[in-house]
């Protein structure tokens, strides 16, 4: 059987080909393309039209397949008018529109939508915009499937990551909506993971169906984790870390509220109980102001730094908008008493030290708060590259590292496709087998 993936990532997206027999899942990427958000006018945009005309470029390269799934980045949105238009470019959700949201969510809300408070949640720009001409609202991979097949509707796992969703009944939480003033009709039915949105529309030439698929891309990842017991934690590693749990129920207390955990829908009723952790954005942007390309000479460099010299929080909102993300290490080591990271490798060193110590956190409370025992720690994503942070990963939390598969969103996805196509047994068990996995043990070094 074969598919195609669209997994976009905020730093690239990517058109991946599988075949899956024989108890095994081999992808091969067809197609790479930047991710870059256009600053136009003030406003923070993604160009969702140069992503559209990339992917249907990859879905050309891939070939002939039984169907597509989308996955991407969650939170943000296109509004359609009535005749299904666009009404205006999809804003980024790291535009400073909804930066004046501070406050934490009323403990209401998280009772409802379990959803950790972050300024860009699609609820906070929701009430940022206009919505007397938007007739429906479709979420990032829901609008690439519309542009795809003419059909309107909402996945669950991005629709989880609105804020307006009820996590307990697993659909929208329409009383929540009514109550914020928000249009009831814009939020379209929500569908399962597995279910076809529709045959590919014939003039694009693709004879294919769109299956939808764990369109969060974290979803997808979190389904592609190889674990083989439920006593894992998992850290899904690429521009942001997600970093938890998966569970079968969602925890909504107080406690969990104030640590700042959401529990977002996956697969087969499960729960990702996780936080935000900034991630490897924090780098990316230090490599972007750098003018660096070689992300492997600096890893190595920093391997060599001295350990220990000083600490970020990475989840600090300075760290939140693309900007001079050097400036804002010094200015944060100033603010808290630190000597400011003497050169590039230190720098890298700061940045990963600070974010192994924010998984432990991560992973201890995830642990405390939903009564799960940990025994391994999953990481998946592009980070699953970086060994130096694994191997820090593995010494902070005291816990055996398993890294990889770096693809996981888009074995998450086309598992799931093929899962809808009759494919039976536990996805897991294929990932594993057809993944290369690397464990880094705590206290072991690096060869
Ligand atoms: P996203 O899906 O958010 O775009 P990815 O899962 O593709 O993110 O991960 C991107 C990250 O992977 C980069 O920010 C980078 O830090 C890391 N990465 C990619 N390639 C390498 C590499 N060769 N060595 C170390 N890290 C890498
Ligand atoms: C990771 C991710 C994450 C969201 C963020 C907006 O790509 O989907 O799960 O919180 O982007």
């Amino acid at each position: 059987m074969r598919f195609t993936a669209v997994d976009l990532g905020a730093s690239s997206g990517r058109v991946m080909r599988a075949e899956i027999s024989g108890g095994r899942v081999d992808l091969v990427e067809a197609h790479r393309f930047p991710n870059r958000p256009v600053s136009v006018a003030g406003t923070l945009h993604w160009d969702v039209l140069g992503l559209y005309s990339q992917m249907l470029e990859g879905l050309r390269q891939a070939g002939p397949v039984e169907s597509i799934g989308i996955d991407s980045w969650a939170v943000d949105y296109g509004l359609l008018d009535g005749d299904g238009r666009l009404i205006g470019n999809p804003v980024h959700y790291r535009d400073a529109r909804t930066s004046g949201y501070t406050e934490r969510l009323d403990a209401d809300r998280y009772e409802v939508n379990g959803l950790q408070f972050l300024p860009f949640n699609t609820l906070y720009q929701l009430l940022e915009e206009r919505l007397d001409r938007a007739e429906t609202l479709l979420m990032i991979p829901d609008l690439f499937a519309y542009w795809l097949t003419g059909v309107r509707g909402a996945e669950l796992t991005n629709a989880s990551t609105t804020g307006l969703f009820d996590v307990a009944r697993r659909d929208w939480a329409r009383p929540l909506i009514d109550r914020l003033g928000l249009p009831a009709r814009i939020f379209p039915e929500i569908s399962e993971p597995g279910s076809v949105v529709g045959p590919v529309t014939a003039e694009l030439g693709f004879d294919t169906v769109v299956t939808r698929v764990a369109s969060h891309d974290t979803a997808s990842a979190v389904a592609a984790v190889p674990a083989r017991t439920p006593d894992f934690a998992y850290i899904s590693c690429g521009t942001w870390s997600l970093v938890g749990v998966e569970l079968d129920s969602p925890v909504l207390s107080e406690e969990s509220r104030a640590a700042n955990f959401t529990n977002e829908a996956g697969i087969d009723g499960t729960i990702r109980y996780l936080r935000n952790v900034m991630g490897l954005w924090i780098l990316q942007e230090c490599l972007r102001a750098w003018g660096e390309s070689d992300l492997e000479g600096l890893l190595q460099a920093a391997a060599h730094a001295k350990p220990g010299q000083m600490t970020i929080d990475p989840d600090d909102p300075a760290f939140l908008p693309p900007g001079d993300m050097p400036s804002r290490i010094a200015a944060y080591c100033e603010r808290t008493g630190q000597p400011a990271p003497a050169d590039r490798p230190q720098a890298v060193r700061c940045i990963l030290e600070s974010l192994a110590l924010a998984y432990q956190r991560a992973i201890s409370d995830a642990a405390r708060l939903s009564g799960r025992e940990i025994d391994v720690v999953h990481l998946v994503g592009g980070g699953a590259r970086n060994a130096l942070l694994c191997q820090l990963t593995a010494d902070a939390t005291g816990l055996p590292v398993v890294a990889g598969p770096v693809e996981a969103a888009a074995l998450g996805n086309v598992l799931v496709q093929a899962r809808a196509r009759g494919l039976a047994g536990d996805l897991r068990e294929f990932v594993r087998r057809s993944q290369p996995l690397r464990t880094y043990h705590p206290g072991g070094g690096l060869v």
